[in-house]
């Protein structure tokens, strides 16, 4: 029964049921034991911190839920256009906190949890962080759904429930050690179970012709194996509205019917193997960021993700039961990278073959419904899958694809007659055996819009990967999108002295939804009191860490000294081995000090965190090479506490809500041209912390909307790259002396067994130094000498501090999903009233 059906008085019943929660501190307080007794049966006699969080989880999420089915349905009702998000990966973090402060109820659950004998801060931290990511793309999309949902879009992410999340860290003996990541181990209250929502998708299998309803010669995909995708539902709370977004995540289960057509009596025990491999198909999320490794099971996922997405779409817009070509304006749906580009070629195929639209209508529905974000113009991270694999796991696709490229190619070749190598350079089939599907080409065919991520990041794109389809399309279709991050998370809740702050200085929190009012703090940043103010709340946020060092690590820092951060994924072209090669330089300059001049110094603690893919072997001797160094220089009593090296293990975003608002000095030093944009950056900038960092990414514009004095910039700059590797090539490699005095000292056992760091040594000569780490060597030596004679000057110090926060209201997700909305989706707000 749908509430269509439903009578007058009927309905008046359901109505006057549907009362809102109260959120008086006793009000919670009962919902809180109310959840303890039946929810999660249990008592006072049986409490304990987990049960405490997940009763108070459970009534912060029926208030969530209010606004949820609110909005869902008036969205219903209304029909708006929508869009949808369609990501491999969202890397969320905890939940409990994020609604509260959204609710704005924080201060009432304090009291009740309070009253019920617990701390509400301690229950924060029981949570298990949602890991559905690796790093940045995973980071970015969870800050747009933020965005989304604050500022009222009817927009949901699609995505995968993997049950295993990215691994947890540990090292043993300096080395990175992985360890799964049991995340659903316990009820998870943040997510809905919809049992009722399930779609079959299908691989393998053959493709055969039949005649449609109308006459007409079709293709149609049979047989093959089958798996059904379940539908959990994500509520994503928006801050100060009555709207509730939502991510859809697909896990995969058996079908409980046996496919008997394609059942083999005699291999009974194959079939029911198939069948449990059918529900591991999203078991875990590959752990590789920006790095691609063709496995199957990989393609797999990303055809289940976009089959059963797709589905669900067109299952929705169905309802309203408007005209195929009206498809397009009522939903938009942006590619979060290439990983859902299956879903170009799956809209065709069911446009074609089941609907039975002509080709070129269905294609002109399909290229006005989609758009493609590039993340990346790594080689290595380019996915290309082999034709064999896709033609075995996905036949039907892999013709349609084939078609695709034929009509694309002949209208290349209309404009371009006779122009061979441009068809075979812009070709989505790339020759060569096997042949492979670019898929980056085929989302930039099927989509009507492409965007890059930061403005060198856009410029470089069209420049080279997808300069050749500017010939063909024209420049318009390429446009740019700089990242931005929710400014909630990573300052409201993350730094609540700093919120606190500059909540009393500007007059209102309203800086929390528009982000741009904190260029009112600019006009304080002279002002003694408001500056003393200022670095007395970086120096408790350095306490906390401090204090979580040694509670987790044992290390004993000064909060005084100066906190130098690089947390993000271990990778070679983000050159955390520079970062380490440099602090083994100012270990050896500081032991050629007397004593009294290594008094003068200016004290730093050098902190390291972030994960390295499972696979990625030079990435995990830096680790090793991190806590070797850090393990003699941490223990040498000869430099009075000058230096400290910290690698914390586990890096995630709860870790990165302390690690973050904690720092002097953060590092984003990719090679240039090589980091899409980065936005680690934005947060340690938005916190007012300074960066060291490279003319890469989105430092070249946080540079500009701060200011260049409030930045340390150096490196050679990304055009210079390509020739500067020409000449290494071709001349041979230029070693920088202070960069070899450090080698020399590795070589020569000062951080232990020379031997095992030989393979990471060698990419800086026989390797070619590829990520030209002796090339900016010395230009980053100077530039750490500048940010200590700085740092003296505590007063100047806290100047740009200021001007770093205030200059940062760009880099608001708002501002990039309203960019992502006018620019892309064509999408307006949807205001949903209580
Ligand atoms: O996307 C972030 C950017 O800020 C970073 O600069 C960029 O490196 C990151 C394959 C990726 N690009 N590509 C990936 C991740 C997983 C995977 O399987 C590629 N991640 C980025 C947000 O724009």
């Amino acid at each position: 029964t749908k509430h269509e059906q439903l009578s007058e008085p009927t309905l008046q019943t359901w109505k006057k049921h549907i009362v809102p929660e109260k959120n008086d501190p006793a009000s919670i307080e009962s919902d809180i034991v109310h959840h303890t007794i039946t929810t999660l049966c249990r008592g006072v006699y049986n409490l304990d911190k987990l049960a405490m969080y997940q009763a108070t989880a459970h009534s912060v999420r029926d208030r969530l839920l209010e606004d949820w089915n609110l909005t869902q349905e008036a969205l219903h009702r209304e029909n708006p256009k929508r869009c949808y998000y369609m990501s491999m990966e969202f890397l969320i973090g905890r939940a409990l906190d994020n609604a509260l402060h959204c609710l704005h109820v924080k201060k009432n659950y304090n009291q009740s949890v309070d009253n019920l004998g617990f701390s509400l801060e301690d229950l924060l931290c029981e949570e298990k962080d949602a890991a559905l990511g690796n790093g940045g793309l995973g980071r970015l999309a969870a800050c747009y759904m933020d965005s989304a949902a604050t500022q009222d879009y009817p927009t949901w992410g699609y995505g995968l429930r993997y049950q295993y999340g990215i691994f947890k860290q540990m090292i043993k003996d300096g080395y990175q050690t992985e360890m799964p990541d049991y995340w659903l181990n316990f009820d998870n209250p943040w997510e809905f179970p919809r049992a009722d929502i399930r779609y079959e998708v299908r691989f393998h299998g053959y493709v055969a012709t039949k005649i449609n309803e109308k006459g007409e010669t079709r293709m149609t995909w049979e047989g093959g194996d089958k798996v059904q995708a379940m539908a959990y539902d994500v509520p994503i709370p928006g801050f100060d509205t009555k709207g509730c977004g939502n991510i859809r995540l697909w896990s995969s289960k058996p079908l409980n019917t046996f496919d008997f057509d394609s059942f083999n009596a005699g291999d009974y025990e194959r079939s029911v193997a198939e069948q449990t491999a059918a529900q591991n198909l999203t078991s875990v999320l590959y752990p590789n960021d920006n790095h691609l490794v063709g496995k199957e099971l990989r393609l797999k996922q990303e055809y289940f993700f976009v089959s059963a997405s797709l589905q669900d779409i067109i299952h929705r817009f169905k309802r309203a039961k408007c005209p195929w070509k009206d498809f397009p304006d009522k939903v938009a749906v942006q590619m979060n990278d290439t990983h859902p580009t299956l879903a170009v070629p799956e809209l065709q195929r069911i446009l074609v073959d089941i609907e039975g639209l002509e080709w070129d209508d269905a294609w002109d529905i399909v290229t006005r419904t989609f758009a493609f974000t590039n993340h990346t113009v790594l080689p290595e991270a380019l996915e290309c899958w082999s034709v064999p694999m896709m033609e075995k796991i996905l036949p039907r696709h892999m013709q349609i694809i084939y078609d695709i490229n034929l009509f694309f190619l002949q209208k290349v070749e209309k404009v371009f007659v006779g122009d061979r190598d441009l068809l075979k350079r812009i070709s989505i089939i790339e020759e060569g055996s096997p042949q492979q599907v670019r898929m980056a080409f085929l989302a930039v065919v099927g989509s009507h819009t492409v965007n890059g991520v930061a403005a060198l990041h856009s410029d470089l794109i069209r420049k080279h990967l997808f300069n050749d389809f500017i010939k063909y399309y024209g420049p318009d279709k390429f446009i740019n999108i700089t990242n931005g991050i929710t400014p909630r998370r990573w300052l409201y809740q993350a730094n609540p002295d700093l919120r606190d702050l500059i909540t009393t200085t500007l007059g209102s929190e309203d800086w929390a939804t528009k982000l741009d009012l904190l260029k009112g703090l600019k006009k304080f940043a002279d002002d003694t009191k408001f500056q003393s103010q200022w670095a007395a709340v970086k120096y408790k946020n350095k306490e906390r860490l401090a204090f979580w060092i040694k509670a987790n690590m044992g290390i004993t820092v000064n909060p005084d000294a100066l906190f130098d951060i690089q947390v993000k994924r271990i990778h070679e072209y983000k050159r955390q081995y520079m970062n380490i090669l440099s602090v083994i330089y100012r270990y050896q300059s500081l032991k050629k000090m007397s004593a009294e001049d290594i008094s003068q110094q200016v004290p730093r603690v050098v902190i390291f965190g972030g994960k390295a893919a499972p696979g990625y072997y030079i990435a995990k001797l830096v680790i090793k090479l991190i806590n070797s160094a850090a393990q003699v220089i941490n223990n040498d009593k000869s430099i009075q506490d000058m230096l400290k090296v910290v690698f914390i293990p586990d890096y995630n975003v709860s870790l990165a809500e302390i690690i973050v608002p904690a720092s002097d000095i953060s590092q984003h030093i990719s090679t240039a041209g090589t980091e899409a944009s980065g936005t680690s950056n934005m947060k340690f900038v938005l916190n007012g912390g300074l960066i060291l960092g490279t003319v890469d990414g989105a430092n070249i514009e946080i540079g500009e909307q701060i200011g260049a004095e409030n930045i340390f910039m150096f490196g050679v700059l990304s055009d210079e790259v390509e020739d500067i590797r020409h000449n290494q090539k071709y001349h041979g490699l230029f070693m920088d002396p202070s960069l070899q005095v450090v080698i020399d000292s590795i070589q020569a056992g000062q951080f232990g067994d020379p031997s095992i760091f030989g393979p990471l040594i060698n990419t800086l000569t026989y390797g070619g130094d590829y990520y030209l780490i002796s090339v900016d060597f010395k230009s980053y030596l100077q530039k750490h000498t500048e940010v200590d004679e700085t740092y003296r000057d505590k007063k100047s110090w806290v100047k740009k501090s200021i001007m770093c926060t205030a200059g940062m209201g760009f880099f608001s997700s708002d501002r990039a999903v309203c960019e992502y909305a006018d620019k892309i989706w064509k999408l307006k707000p949807f205001k949903v009233e209580a």
